[in-house]
């Protein structure tokens, strides 16, 4: 018999705002949300002291990307309008975003933990998962060293499972956020496992859940029990098997080190819908700066695309896309701004514009695109001697 494996999954603690709060630790044990403009930085004033911007003063259509524990418990959270986040807690302070410094931390934490344990996968911004089956140590004392190690490396905390896979290692860090440190074997699924929502396992999304309590279906448990060709015939033969696998905790799925990305983008919601006759001159400059910034998202992952594609959401919420390949890959901003441009050219323009994006697919690594072009002779890069 093989001893299950061990595997953790490891997220940062209300991560945007936990890094800025290294920045402005005076803000600790405060409701902060994260999702302000630049203006919205805080003020030195002269007599030394700050000026924060609360969310009353808000005014616009941002979101809050994430907020303190202390702002969750007045209700605020992800995804929620700042609006409507200073109905519920005016006095809340409001930070501007800052992804260069989140990414910074990003790689640090993941650095800390990939040097005890080297087999990680990246999730995003601020998750992993971990092998630690082969990892010499106990489970516990392992998980804590490894916490420890994002803490000495960034000053910030983060929350651990370990179980035998990626399903229930996902679902188990989140079991007692924040600083939480989880372990769950088989024998615990019942108990700890069965009682969740069955949102809480990452696959069931608000669709698919709301379909499952339509049928009666809304813990982990009661999915366990359903007959699994009954599930089947609801949801279709794949994801209703994975269903059935997902409730009863089964996920052989391997640990994957090394992903490319199959596409860049980048899109900005306008502050006021703007219109492409009335506002052109607004909507080209922010067109071209969205291109010029996935086109240094290509040059960074050093990655080149070929299918340029645009994103349209009009004032009613609709959205269209329109994309274009082209018979060369690039990571050049005026050939995706031409080419976006192209797009551009097959949308209806009559209704408002709400939001714009810009996307590069089919993407291929740099350094493969110029090892094809070379010349037989040339490729491996020796000398050759004549
Ligand atoms: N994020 C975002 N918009 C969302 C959700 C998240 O911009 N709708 C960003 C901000 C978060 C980060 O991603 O800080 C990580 O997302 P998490 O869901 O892990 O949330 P937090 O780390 O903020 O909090 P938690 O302690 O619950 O993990
Ligand atoms: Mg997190």
């Amino acid at each position: 018999m093989t001893l299950p494996r061990r595997i953790a999954h490891l997220d940062m603690d209300a991560f945007y705002a936990s890094v800025e709060l290294l920045r402005y630790p005076q803000l600790r044990g405060q409701p902060v949300v994260i999702g302000g403009r630049s203006v919205d930085a805080p003020k030195h004033l002269p007599d030394g002291s700050w000026r924060y911007a609360r969310l009353r003063d808000y005014v616009g259509r941002g979101v809050i990307t994430t907020a303190t524990y202390e702002a969750r418990a007045l209700g605020l959270g992800s995804a929620m309008g700042i609006m409507k986040g200073a109905k519920l807690a005016p006095d809340a302070v409001l930070l501007p975003v800052d992804f260069d410094a989140y990414r910074h931390y990003s790689r640090l934490f993941k650095a800390a933990a990939a040097s005890i344990a080297p087999l990680m996968e990246d999730r995003g911004i601020d998750e992993i998962y971990l092998d630690l089956t082969d990892v010499p140590g106990e489970t516990r004392e392992l998980a804590q060293r490894i916490k420890d190690a994002v803490r000495a490396a960034t000053g910030l905390s983060c929350s651990i499972g370990v179980t035998p896979n990626k399903l229930l290692a996902k679902i188990c860090s989140d079991l007692d956020k924040p600083d939480g440190l989880t372990l769950l074997g088989r024998e615990d699924i019942p108990t700890r496992i069965w009682p969740l929502p069955a949102r809480k396992i990452n696959g069931i999304g608000p669709k698919a859940d709301e379909k499952l309590a339509a049928l009666g279906i809304k813990t982990i448990g009661e999915l366990a029990a359903a007959d699994p060709l009954w599930l089947q015939e609801q949801f279709g033969r794949s994801y209703g098997s994975w269903l059935h696998e997902a409730a009863h905790g089964i996920d052989e799925r391997p640990i994957v080190t090394h992903s490319e990305p199959k596409s860049v983008s980048r899109e900005t919601t306008f502050e006021h819908d703007l219109h492409a006759r009335q506002d052109r001159s607004q909507l080209s400059e922010i067109f071209t700066r969205l291109c010029v910034r996935v086109a240094e998202d290509l040059m960074r992952k050093e990655v080149l695309g070929k299918t340029i594609g645009i994103k349209l959401r009009y004032d009613d919420f609709s959205t269209i896309t329109r994309d274009i390949t082209l018979p060369e890959a690039t990571a050049d901003a005026a050939t995706i701004r031409r080419a976006a441009g192209e797009c551009l050219k097959r949308v209806p323009l009559q209704r408002r514009l709400r939001l714009l994006g810009v996307r590069v697919g089919h993407l291929e690594s740099r350094a493969d695109i110029e090892s094809a072009s070379m010349q037989p002779g040339e490729q491996g890069g020796l000398p050759l001697f004549e």
